[in-house]
């Protein structure tokens, strides 16, 4: 929070107009997580016999990103007066101001990219590969139709997309990992206080792509299998060219995640695109077979 406002109540200013007495604010010192306000009067006989507020106090948010919804409050550490400039201060017992809630201006979402082709045997991702290096795109798309990129994919697949606009419509946020398939989910991201929208934060549980894409044409089909055993064996070849997991070779490894998700499509593909079973004569069973391979089951 930046920028502090300090007004002397209207009210106490009143009373101390009647009284013929100036109150005059003191400059608001700002420090780091408090600020300390103040105010004099130019009298020392105002006398006060009953519950006056004297300052007010108002504190302008700068950003408006999301702020956990737990309540806010201020919560003064002290409340002091001195009779003359020159005195010693006396405490005033002070309570907790009421809780407060900052309804932020935009929504966030994070999650994890999971792609397929990157678990390790025993269930886990496997966390030696960097994932910001994988070509991963992900985005969030409004109903408006405008898209909105990760403002980061970090090292371990965190991803954050940031500054949002409020809708009440649903977005789609799409992860897209090369060689696999995209994995998207529609969710709405605002939420209404008091009737008013304001931003969340979203920790979106996408699904894990489903490795075997080589061509990128959002399914898993023939043509991906055709392209990795014509580079079966090679090295340096890209997922493109059939390295799905892209550690450097095309080998059985990729070949069995086409066969694991054959025929599948991504959310993403044209209505009316269908996986291709066959090629002419060629089917999944006798490509493998080219390369002594059997299909599991
Ligand atoms: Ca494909
Ligand atoms: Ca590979």
């Amino acid at each position: 929070m930046e920028k502090v406002m300090i007004l002397v109540n209207e009210e106490f200013k009143k009373h101390a107009e009647q009284k013929g007495v100036t109150v005059k604010l003191t400059e608001p010192a700002v420090s780091t997580g408090s600020v300390k306000v103040g105010a004099s009067i130019d009298q020392n006989e105002l006398k006060i016999d009953k519950d006056l507020p004297f300052l007010e106090v108002t504190f302008k948010v700068i950003g408006d990103k999301y702020y956990a919804p737990e309540d806010l409050s201020f919560a003064p550490s002290a409340f002091k007066y001195k009779k003359t400039s020159n005195s010693n201060p006396v405490n005033i017992r002070v309570f907790k101001d009421k809780s407060f809630t900052i309804l932020a201006g935009h929504s966030v979402v994070n999650g994890n990219i999971l792609p397929e082709a990157f678990y390790k045997e025993n269930g886990q991702l496997d966390y030696s590969i960097d994932y910001s290096k994988l070509g991963a795109k992900v985005y969030a798309k409004a109903a408006d139709g405008n898209t909105y990129e990760a403002s980061e994919i970090f090292a371990n697949g965190y991803f954050t997309i940031d500054n949002l606009p409020l809708s009440e419509k649903e977005y789609e946020i799409y992860v897209k990992v090369p060689g696999h398939l995209t994995s998207k989910l529609t969710t709405k991201l605002v939420q209404n206080v008091d009737g008013e929208l304001a931003g969340v934060r979203l920790l979106a549980k996408m699904d894990k792509n489903a490795a075997g894409d080589v061509n990128g044409d959002m399914m898993v089909d023939i043509q991906d299998a055709i392209i990795s055993v014509f580079s079966y064996g090679k090295e340096n070849a890209g997922v493109n060219k059939g390295d799905v997991n892209q550690d450097g070779k095309v080998d059985e490894t990729d070949l069995r995640f086409i066969e694991k998700n054959f025929l599948e499509k991504g959310p993403d593909a044209k209505e009316n695109k269908k996986p291709k079973e066959k090629h002419g004569k060629v089917t999944l069973e006798k490509l493998f077979r080219s390369i002594g391979l059997e299909l599991i089951d």
